[in-house]
């Protein structure tokens, strides 16, 4: 018997906006009767119904995601999709997801994750919404999706109870057609596809030492095919490989401060030659050398470099670009590639319309993100094979790509300090205080540096010519160097704080921190942002 369709009353809930990554709220605030309900209904009516459409859904594994993906299949098929295609046990990374929609030719995908964020009953839990092109929706969706969330009184779903998501196969929810797959071999089989997976297999079977932590995370079963299955990494080089509903209590953030064990192996004797860690959705990536972290600025920058020694690139770049926030190091490789360097706001959803107009073929972000128009979101560990590959194609160590890199390009100091879960209004205070002072910084001089200019980022998308306003206010210093201060827009407790600082010099070694000190010491002179959070120091340096 077909299952009925129900028509069940729901009241908007406030604050169903959508951040810089999708909708990210505390587990508990998605756990409310109607809360996911009544968003995923607004999300579908924003896009001007769902009827006949294809969707992909999956997410990170997370806790709640199971119950959400089942209230989602049946919404779905309600709200007359005609096909969705669900990573076996609602799995999927992030860039696995934007992959299979673009590879079957889905409408649109559901990503169930807040990412980085923790996870479990106390943690955090996101909806992401992706397009046709496979990446995020743009600001236009994400407003009209909050609109529609204040109006939204009643959503579609069906009288029907779970489908089984715990094998692959073909099964009808409704008049939908459910088709659960293997979440991971399209992804691996794309790998494959854009990488010199002989040479990184010689590079393994030479006795190159990997260690990949996945941080209990959706990365494991990717990383475990790609890296140990088809490229012949020694087993256990990939750790922390089981996707658990509260990541083992880890925070799934591959940073300094939350992979800190995997820092303390790589500054140990013996280390392994490459180290990497990804976050819970698996679009993060962080590198490692021997006694070495790369800031991902520079991991960007190193891969633009050089990604025409990976097949996929060998013909060049069209283009690239980064947020404005990231460092500028992919500029000066840019320049001296001779392709255009586009900057805009925090967001992967900015990149999707310079990918799609091939205006840009590799993407980046000071946040350990990276990726490339192989699909429309960043990418983890692609980052981690392309840097394979380069290393296995150039025969050297991370220290000696990276020596190279800053004697060719200079060196992008660079830092960012987070505050985090401030009082909303003490975060808003800081801004306030700074932009108010932007019109008459210029030539104010401190820590022995001058401001040359001072301005609240707006971007102006080339290709379909849309303004956005209000990404982040930056303070450009003499002797090569600038601040950018901004709010996070993927936080679920308070407000976050984030400081960027960047100087560049022709110098290579030293400590990071040092060297950005007066920039540092320029931007709590101006911005007051101890003094007025009373604050003593950041939470995360990155
Ligand atoms: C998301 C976005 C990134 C952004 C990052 C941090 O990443 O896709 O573009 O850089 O958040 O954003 P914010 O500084 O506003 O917190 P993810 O990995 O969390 O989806």
């Amino acid at each position: 018997m077909v299952p009925e369709v129900v028509q069940c009353p729901v009241r908007p809930f406030d604050g169903q906006r959508p951040g810089t990554s999708g909708l990210r709220k505390k587990t508990s605030v998605f756990r409310q009767p109607g809360y996911l309900e009544a968003y995923v209904q607004a999300s579908f009516d924003a896009m001007g119904g769902i009827a006949g459409r294809t969707m992909v859904l999956g997410g990170d594994g997370r806790f709640f995601a199971l119950e959400a993906a089942q209230t989602i299949l049946r919404m779905a098929a309600a709200n007359g999709a005609t096909r969705a295609i669900v990573g076996q046990g609602a799995l999927l990374s992030t860039p696995a997801a934007s992959h299979l929609i673009r590879l079957r030719g889905a409408d649109f995908g559901i990503v169930l994750s807040a990412s980085h964020n923790p996870g479990g009953p106390d943690g955090d839990f996101g909806v992401k919404l992706n397009l046709a092109n496979g990446g995020p929706a743009p600001e236009a969706v994400t407003e009209a999706i909050h609109a529609r969330s204040r109006t939204v009184d009643s959503y579609r779903t069906l009288d029907s109870g779970d489908i089984d998501l715990s094998a692959t196969g073909t099964t009808t929810l409704g008049q939908m057609t459910v088709e659960v797959v293997d979440p991971v071999a399209d992804y691996a089989d794309l790998m494959a596809g854009l990488f010199d997976f002989d040479a990184i297999r010689a590079l393994f079977a030479g006795g190159f030492r990997i260690r990949f932590d996945a941080m209990n995370a959706i990365t494991g079963p990717y990383a475990t095919e790609i890296l140990e299955r088809r490229l012949g990494a020694a087993p256990g080089s990939v750790v922390n490989a089981v996707p658990l509903p509260d990541f083992g209590g880890l925070h799934p953030d591959p940073n300094p401060t939350w992979a800190a064990e995997l820092i303390a192996l790589m500054e140990a004797p013996g280390a392994p030659d490459f180290a990497a860690a990804s976050d819970g959705d698996g679009d993060r990536h962080m590198i490692l050398g021997p006694a070495l972290y790369v800031s991902p600025s520079d991991s960007f920058a190193v891969l633009a470099a050089n990604a025409h020694l990976a097949p996929a690139y060998a013909g060049g770049l069209k283009g690239v670009a980064r947020s404005m926030p990231t460092s500028s190091a992919a500029d000066r490789v840019a320049s001296a590639l001779g392709i255009e360097c586009h900057e805009t706001p925090t967001g992967w959803k900015f990149f999707g319309n310079l990918l799609d107009a091939g205006r840009a073929t590799l993407c980046g972000e000071e946040s350990f993100g990276a990726g490339s128009d192989h699909v429309r979101e960043k990418d983890g560990l692609w980052a981690v094979l392309l840097w394979l590959n380069i290393l296995a194609v150039r025969g050297e160590g991370v220290a000696a790509i990276l020596d190279d890199h800053w004697r060719r390009f200079g060196r992008t100091w660079y830092s960012r300090h987070d505050y985090e879960a401030l009082p909303q209004e003490v975060a808003d205070a800081v801004i306030a205080g700074l932009r108010g002072q932007l019109a008459t910084l210029r030539g104010h001089k401190t820590a022995g540096l001058t401001v040359t200019a001072a301005d609240d980022f707006s971007y102006v998308d080339p290709v379909d010519g849309s303004v956005s306003m209000g990404q982040g206010l930056r303070v450009c210093l003499s002797g090569e160097a600038r601040f950018v201060l901004r709010l996070s827009g993927t936080g679920t407790e308070g407000a976050t704080l984030r400081l960027y600082l960047e100087r560049h010099d022709t110098s290579a070694g030293g400590d990071v921190q040092t060297a950005l000190s007066s920039v540092a010491a320029a931007a709590e002179e101006i911005a007051g942002i101890r003094r007025i959070t009373g604050r003593p120091a950041p939470d995360v340096v990155t």
